[in-house]
């Protein structure tokens, strides 16, 4: 740990201020080095205030993704150790790819921006990834399957995700089928899902997540504000990036091990139990059809099973709109 994560600690865990004396005792620097290290923390983001012949207090943890700030909050063995940030890209997608080309990125990798010029969903539809605001991030797993067994990983990682916001912040999201996590039927998160596979071998997925976190709602621009939500409109509390961004990491480590050893099925109740659409009435496009019925459930390869007046429908992949429900849930 760094003299700098030293220092957030001690004061994060101390119930009086810290004096400089009592810091540079405990790191074994001098006092002008803990107040250089003080000054480099408040430029980072973090709140920490100097009283006089007190010491020194921690006011707020710093909401900046950095690999410094965020191992603070890890707690993972492999997820998120191998860090990259970015102030802008294109697409966290797009620059993952390009880094697997040119060399060896570890399984668990992340790859993180404050803003994203050309974010895409699925189908390459925009994703809008304003600066500051979200965490836009591409995980890239290189997991011990066969690339027929993949497909279900979305919807593992929508449950982890959802695992991760409700320690973090205490809201329980609801899942939509395949990708979508939502607050009162508008959408919070979103995840694509990219396999780079030949037919015998995976060589990687790219997880792509990107999460709503500190939107006020003016920030969502007319074509998304009624669609649109963010973590931080449904919570009383300052919502932390980096904290959030630690427990996703935790939540896909064990929930990646799992599938990868077990498969979708200790997975399928979850998700069934996290969705409010089930039993519901939908209406489920796919690049072939449209299907109206009744959303029963999950097989145990993920895919949605729909009951309508011609039997039981087995969809793999596709758009859901719960009927009466705006177009835009999808
Ligand atoms: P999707 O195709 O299910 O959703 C895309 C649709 O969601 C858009 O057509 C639009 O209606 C709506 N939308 C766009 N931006 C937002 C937003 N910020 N909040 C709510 N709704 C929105 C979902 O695709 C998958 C999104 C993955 C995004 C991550 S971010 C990190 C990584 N990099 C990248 O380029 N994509 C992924």
């Amino acid at each position: 740990m760094s003299n700098k994560a030293k220092i957030i600690e001690y004061l994060a865990q101390a119930s009086t201020p810290l004096s400089g004396e009592q810091l540079s005792q405990q790191l074994g620097v001098s006092r002008t080095m803990v107040w250089k290290y003080i000054q480099l923390l408040n430029e980072e983001g973090y709140s920490i205030q100097a009283i006089k012949k007190k010491g020194y207090v921690l006011h707020g943890l710093s909401n900046q993704l950095t690999k410094e700030n965020l191992d603070y909050y890890l707690t993972t063995r492999h997820f998120a150790r191998e860090f990259t940030s970015f102030e802008t890209c294109n697409s966290t997608q797009i620059v993952a790819n390009e880094q697997l080309l040119q060399r060896d990125v570890a399984h668990g990798a992340v790859f993180v921006s404050e803003e994203q010029t050309a974010g895409k969903g699925r189908l390459n539809r925009p994703w809008s990834s304003s600066k500051g605001k979200g965490l836009w991030m591409t995980w890239v797993l290189k997991p011990n399957l066969l690339p027929h067994e993949a497909p279900p990983i979305t919807l593992v990682v929508a449950l982890a995700v959802a695992k991760a916001i409700a320690t973090t912040t205490g809201i329980q999201v609801d899942i939509k089928w395949p990708n979508d996590l939502l607050i009162d039927g508008k959408k919070t998160g979103g995840i694509l899902t990219e396999l780079q596979a030949t037919p015998d071998k995976i060589e990687a997925i790219l997880v792509g997540i990107g999460l709503n976190v500190l939107h006020e709602s003016n920030d969502f621009g007319v074509d998304l504000s009624s669609i649109a939500t963010s973590l931080q409109l449904h919570c009383e509390q300052p919502v932390n990036r980096l904290q959030l961004l630690a427990a996703v990491a935790s939540e896909l480590e064990s929930a990646v091990e799992q599938f990868e050893t077990s498969g979708f099925q200790p997975f399928q109740h979850q998700w069934e139990q996290h969705s409010k659409m089930i039993g519901q009435e939908i209406t489920a496009t796919t690049v072939r059809e449209t299907i109206t019925g009744t959303a029963v459930g999950l097989n145990e390869f993920g895919a949605l099973l729909v009951s309508t007046d011609d039997g039981v429908r087995t969809l793999f992949s596709g758009d859901v709109t719960l009927s009466g429900k705006l177009d835009s849930l999808s």
